[in-house]
């Protein structure tokens, strides 16, 4: 932990005006202690410290980093608009050109709002399965996060899991009555909600391949007997895709497992970095959202010509170039191939997950297919191996309950690198060898 002395004095100075230093929890390092490192830049695969130190990038700003961090067709896009200025409160011809690629690449979604978080999406996208359904009450899973409005912090996973109060203060009892909490994997968990509280379910939202509490792949059957129940039960079935969206395939989850949700949630890729969500899906549900319906949903900043300059510019350079996915596949097989062969030669109590260029290193050596599993893991040996890595030049997520990312600017050295430290950081963790 030596040698952050920038790092830990701008901490101190953001905590004088900010909640714990950090405008979002799981930046402020609380599972792993210490003190966060403030970025000043980041090129391709890699970050730069306050301090000048230089670090393999695998948090990937939690994901919207699928190409790298200051992709060229990314920033030259947002340079170009913002000569035009950065912000009208009128539609714009881009809102309808990153409309049109959401509606193109992700295959159930025919209609397209657009907001500036993977929040606003999801509360959003379940406003309008109550509204749709007249229905009250919303199935999530343990473990599974949503972002932060009311009724998702109940059981929530990534920072919520990661502080260990997963409920939050200030939900209120109305806010949280109505949110039901099954275990992902668990077809049964689900069906025994409908069967208790009979035409009362407006929808199940789920993250189909779970990221939140660490990478945890759907299990086979799960997602579609999802689909199965909404269908018989006539509720919505949300696909939380902010994390897998034109990541874990052009077209997200729902291509990769050709199951089709009644809605999509979207977020990080969708703005290349800029803060771009959205939701959409069946025309006949988003049809009802204002101004062509009674669902109210607004946002200042919308659509915002600078974002979806860079959301533009993020999904056709994917479209253009498809051939990123096979690539994010190779360093993806490379990187779970040395895991898993150090995991095996040294017998070490830990299991992998993999999605495509997402993936998690769990610390515990059983298999991880639901909270209960993931919560397993040893958070003080993850400590460790968190500040090995930081220490040898690796940045990982500060939280066992988090995904790592790949991006097309990792290489196949990178990932090399990344297995020789790996190696060397679990020998001290687990042999109480030197790194
Ligand atoms: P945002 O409001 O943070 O843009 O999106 C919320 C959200 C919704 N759905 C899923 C599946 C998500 O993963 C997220 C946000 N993910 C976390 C990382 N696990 C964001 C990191 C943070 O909270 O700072």
């Amino acid at each position: 932990m030596s040698g952050h002395e920038l790092s830990k004095k701008l901490f101190e100075r953001a905590k004088e005006t900010i909640p714990g230093g950090v405008n979002s929890p799981v930046r402020a390092f609380g599972s792993v202690g210490g003190d966060p490192l403030f970025v000043v830049r980041a090129d391709g695969a890699r970050i730069t410290d306050a301090d000048g130190k230089e670090y393999l990038d695998f948090v990937g700003s939690w994901g919207p980093m699928l190409l790298g961090h200051n992709q060229e067709g990314i920033r030259r896009a947002v340079y170009e608009a913002l000569k035009l200025g950065t912000s009208f409160g009128a539609p714009t011809t881009r809102e309808i050109e990153l409309a049109e690629l959401v509606v193109e690449l992700v295959p159930s979604v025919e209609v397209v709002r657009l907001v500036n978080s993977g929040t606003e999406a999801t509360m959003s996208a379940v406003r309008l399965a109550r509204a749709a359904t007249g229905r009250p009450r919303m199935v999530k899973f343990r473990g599974g996060y949503h972002g932060h409005a009311d009724a998702f912090l109940v059981e929530a996973g990534s920072g919520a899991a990661t502080l260990g109060v997963p409920s939050s203060p200030g939900v209120t009892p109305g806010a949280a009555q109505d949110t039901l909490v099954a275990d992902y994997n668990s077809l049964e968990s689900v069906e025994s909600l409908f069967d208790t509280y009979p035409g009362e379910i407006a929808c199940v939202i789920v993250e189909p391949v779970a990221g939140n509490m660490g990478c945890v792949p759907p299990i086979e059957g799960f997602l579609e007997g999802l689909r199965e129940v909404c269908t018989k039960e006539g509720a919505i079935l949300i696909f939380d895709e902010v994390m897998t969206g034109f990541r874990v395939a052009l077209g997200g989850a729902q291509e990769r497992y050709g199951v089709m949700p009644d809605l999509t949630t979207l977020g990080k890729v969708i703005g290349g970095g800029l803060p771009v969500g959205a939701y959409g899906g069946r025309e006949d549900l988003m049809r009802q959202i204002a101004p062509d319906g009674p669902v109210y949903q607004a946002g200042t900043l919308s659509g915002n010509p600078l974002a979806t300059s860079g959301g533009i510019a993020a999904l056709s350079f994917l479209k253009e170039t498809p051939e990123v996915f096979e690539t994010l596949e190779e360093r993806g097989q490379q990187l779970e191939a040395g895991v898993k062969e150090i995991i095996k030669d040294h017998g070490y109590p830990l299991s992998w997950t993999r999605v495509g260029s997402m993936a998690s290193l769990f610390f515990t050596p059983d298999e991880v297919t639901d909270w209960e599993s993931a919560a397993r893991s040893d958070r003080e040996a993850f400590k460790g191996f968190f500040w090995g890595m930081l220490d040898s030049g690796v940045y990982l997520a500060p939280s066992p309950f988090e995904a790592l990312f790949l991006s097309s600017a990792h290489t196949q050295g990178d990932i090399v690198e990344v297995l020789s430290a790996t190696k060397e950081v679990l020998r001290a963790v687990f042999e109480g060898g030197t790194t």
